[in-house]
């Protein structure tokens, strides 16, 4: 500390929801608010993805140090069954006491600070205090699950009387989240997520700080109620700093996707993807394919066929048929690859979003003026489905959420017409184009997001 560049030390947890935000801040940190920045990375990665985005990062960005946490092992046995990044959550969270060598090792200059992720805070902050070095915690995910989240001990302490039933919670100051958005996992006090979680959301208040991806215009309600202090009493101050932007990775391949929308109207493309973490059932993907057919539109759908991108997924024919595969050719492009999502939404011939509504894929949304049909299925989704409702920027249909994971079918028939008629929905794109407007104010130096990071950058110094 005190030195007048700070050396910030970043530790995201795992999966590609929390490592693209990372990379942004770490790009952010080092390119506009002149930060030494040194990224951790817990090796090998859950999946390939992953392994390839931190490769792209630090390619791009050389100035930023890479040190490698070499995890403790652990017996994964005790966790079978379990969501894979969240048994590598666990593991982080073993291996905290390995960051005190990693942060005193050679290879590293002096920290000044430690921003790690969430997933991690309950664990991290006391290693960061035993250094003497201040502790900042960067929730990912939107300001509304992160208020919720910061609520949730007092709602527990309140309302469940020693025991551990979740019904609607009214996160003060910002919405009711119904049972049935509040993530499943968390239903069952058992589970490994909600141990994390709940841990978690206790030790925030011994953080130096918040972080978080978001911006007012998308979520007024939350942003300022976190700001002010209404959600939970003793919290650190919070610091919306979002939408973090794509940091400008050369792509080695630009796939074939691109040169495809380019040869497509303006607006005329429906981008369909479920995020990065789970596959969509088999007999959930032929009704969305016939649905995306029966719609009459252009679409580019990202397949997801297994859990973790390492695991055999099949071939798309078998997933799909070849049948439908020669019927949408030229109409439709179907990938199991990753795509470039920034540079897809930001492309001129997408109309439409249909998303799982992963936070990063809402701010991307946001950020590009798309859209969005809300189609969430776990975790934090529905309450991010709920933020996209309310910023106007979507439509999130009632009908096709459904109470348990996976349980539920939506029809061919609802999917085409729920496409058709967001398509022409001109209410939804004028909202969609406002909000794109305010993400780039809040990000543009002197914005909210703007001051916000140069505020921690300035923390991180003192
Ligand atoms: Br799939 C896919 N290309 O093909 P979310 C994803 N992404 O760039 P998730 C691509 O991965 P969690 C692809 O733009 C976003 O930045 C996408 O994060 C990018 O959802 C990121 O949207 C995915 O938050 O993670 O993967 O389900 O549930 O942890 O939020």
């Amino acid at each position: 500390p005190g030195s007048s560049r700070p050396h910030v030390v970043l530790l995201p947890s795992a999966g590609m929801g929390h490592l693209v935000p990372f990379t942004r801040l770490a790009a952010a940190l080092c390119s506009g608010h002149g930060c030494d920045v040194s990224l951790v990375a817990a090796v090998p990665t859950v999946s390939s993805a992953e392994a390839r985005h931190l490769a792209a990062h630090f390619a791009a960005f050389p100035a930023v140090r890479r040190l490698e946490l070499d995890l403790a092992s652990l017996d994964v046995s005790e966790f079978a069954g379990a969501d894979p990044f969240y048994v590598r959550y666990e593991a982080i969270r073993r291996s905290a006491s390995l960051l005190a060598p990693l942060l005193a090792g050679g290879a590293s200059a002096a920290a000044s600070a430690l921003v790690a992720d969430i997933a991690l805070a309950s664990v991290v902050i006391p290693v960061a205090k035993d250094l003497r070095l201040p502790c900042y915690v960067f929730f990912t995910a939107s300001a509304t699950m992160f208020s919720f989240l910061a609520y949730l001990p007092t709602y527990l302490d309140a309302n469940a009387g020693g025991g551990h039933a979740i019904g609607d919670v009214d996160v003060p100051g910002v919405c009711r989240v119904p049972t049935s958005s509040v993530p499943q996992a968390l239903h069952d006090p058992d589970d490994i997520f909600t141990r994390q979680f709940i841990a978690n959301a206790r030790s925030l208040a011994n953080a130096d700080g918040l972080v978080v991806n978001a911006f007012d215009a998308l979520e007024p309600e939350a942003v300022a109620a976190l700001r002010q202090g209404t959600v939970a009493a003793g919290l650190p101050p919070v610091l919306a700093v979002g939408p973090l932007s794509p940091a400008p990775i050369p792509a080695k391949d630009s796939g074939s996707y691109l040169p495809w929308l380019d040869a497509q109207p303006a607006r005329s493309v429906v981008y369909v993807s479920f995020g990065s973490r789970k596959a969509l059932p088999r007999d959930q993907l032929s009704e969305l394919a016939a649905g995306l057919e029966a719609s009459g539109h252009r679409f580019l759908w990202v397949v997801k066929g297994a859990v973790v991108d390492r695991d055999d997924a099949g071939e798309l024919t078998d997933l799909l048929g070849e049948a439908f595969m020669q019927r949408i050719h030229g109409r439709g492009l179907v990938t199991m690859a990753w795509v470039r999502q920034e540079e897809v939404l930001n492309h001129p011939s997408v109309g439409l979003f249909i998303s799982h509504c992963g936070w990063n894929s809402v701010t991307e949304a946001a950020a590009s003026g798309v859209p969005v049909v809300a189609w969430p299925r776990f975790a934090d989704q529905r309450v991010n489905a709920g933020v996209v409702a309310r910023a106007g920027i979507g439509v999130w249909v009632d009908t096709w959420s459904w109470e348990g994971e996976d349980d539920g079918v939506v029809s061919a028939e609802d999917i085409a017409g729920k496409v058709r008629s967001a398509m022409a929905d001109e209410g939804v794109r004028k909202a969609a184009a406002s909000v794109r407007e305010a993400a780039a104010r809040a990000v543009a130096a002197g914005g909210s997001s703007y001051r916000s990071l140069a505020e921690l950058v300035r923390r991180c110094r003192d």
